[in-house]
């Protein structure tokens, strides 16, 4: 860390960052990026025929991607460009700067490091990062970079703003279960948690070679993410065998995009599929991506609702808190394919 390949702009790709096929990182994209769900969001504040018509949406793009991009969403475009300008900044720091965060604890409120994680991970990573808690701002704002000096005030605004987003989202999917609009939002809302993972990926001069992120899912409820350019893959599935081929989503200026994350397939039993996505590497350009991590408290378990269980539709997942999360990441490497929501699948 402080010292790797893409810290130092190195003019060609290390073998330890060259991915093997079962990552797929030279796979034929599906053109038609179309494909991907857009919700106009300002519908979901209308009249009831038309909140119910977006909450049909919504939930379609749960089921069938685990994913959506959202458009009027009410967050005024200069609190987006604020936060990816402030974040940019951040990784042109000087690594004298940056390197006081520099922490390879997943447990820490505030780190930055690169890859995966660090030192550890059996396939390197072309990406820089920093992870800060953001909710409730004034108990985490004070732990985060004071450099560049408009850090705090624009990330924090930005993170105040997608908040409130992410709690009137959860709202339209707890209701499309048909649990009501309410049923998780005191939770969220007062002691739910918000990881903030300001993402850097460097130009990378084989970035067919190479990935910024491997394929992952969540462990939230959503994330939601703002990017610069595009590079967010996800994967679509057509079956349940877990097959499926890579979609890249376009980039649309002031769009956001919606990470079903593990916590809500468990929420809706399996109906919502948390979805996998990976991030792909530019060769000229430096791309940022913010990802808003949703998720109930620290040590909040998150289990099936006993109102979507019965006879022919038992549980099909083990309830789990974030800290479970935390514990699994620890022990796991993401880079070989571990993922969290198959730890909490009940066998039948
Ligand atoms: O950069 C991206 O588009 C993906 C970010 C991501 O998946 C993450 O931070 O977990």
């Amino acid at each position: 860390m402080g010292n790797s390949a893409q810290e130092r702009s190195l003019p060609y790709v290390p073998d330890c960052y060259v991915v093997p096929p079962s990552c797929e990182p030279r796979d034929v994209l599906n053109s038609n990026s179309e494909i991907v769900p857009t919700i106009d969001i300002s519908r979901l504040r209308s009249g009831d025929v038309e909140r119910r018509e977006v909450i049909q949406e919504l939930s379609l793009a749960c089921q069938q991607f685990g994913f959506f991009q959202m458009v009027n969403h009410g967050i005024n475009q200069s609190i987006l460009d604020g936060a990816l300008v402030v974040a940019k900044a951040f990784f042109e720091l000087p690594a004298k700067e940056k390197m006081k965060f520099m922490s390879n604890d997943v447990y820490a409120p505030v780190r930055y490091s690169t890859s995966l994680k660090d030192g550890l991970d059996k396939i390197q990573f072309w990406r820089i990062f920093l992870k800060h808690y953001a909710h409730p701002l004034d108990r985490w704002i004070h732990l985060w970079p004071q450099n560049p000096p408009q850090y705090r005030e624009k990330m924090g605004k930005f993170c105040e703003e997608i908040r409130k987003l992410s709690l009137e989202i959860m709202g339209a999917i707890t209701e499309s279960l048909g649990l009501g609009k309410d049923y998780l939002s005191s939770r969220m809302d007062e002691n739910g948690m918000q990881v903030m993972a300001v993402n850097c990926y460097p130009p990378c001069p084989e970035p067919a070679t190479a990935l910024g992120l491997p394929p992952h899912s969540d462990y939230s409820c959503i994330t939601i993410l703002l990017q610069n350019l595009a590079g967010l893959e996800i994967l679509h599935s057509t079956d349940h065998s877990g097959a499926g081929h890579w979609v890249l989503v376009p980039e649309v200026k002031g769009v956001l995009k919606v990470h079903i994350g593990d916590h809500v397939e468990v929420l809706s039993n399996g109906l919502y599929k948390s979805v996998v996505h990976k991030a792909s590497l530019n060769e000229e350009k430096t791309r940022i991506s913010l990802a808003s991590l949703h998720s109930l408290g620290m040590d909040e378990k998150m289990s099936v609702p006993n109102q979507l269980v019965n006879d022919e539709n038992p549980p099909r997942y083990r309830e789990s808190s974030f800290n479970d999360f935390l514990d699994f990441l620890v022990k796991s490497d993401i880079s070989q394919g571990d993922r969290f929501i198959d730890t909490l699948r009940i066998k039948d």
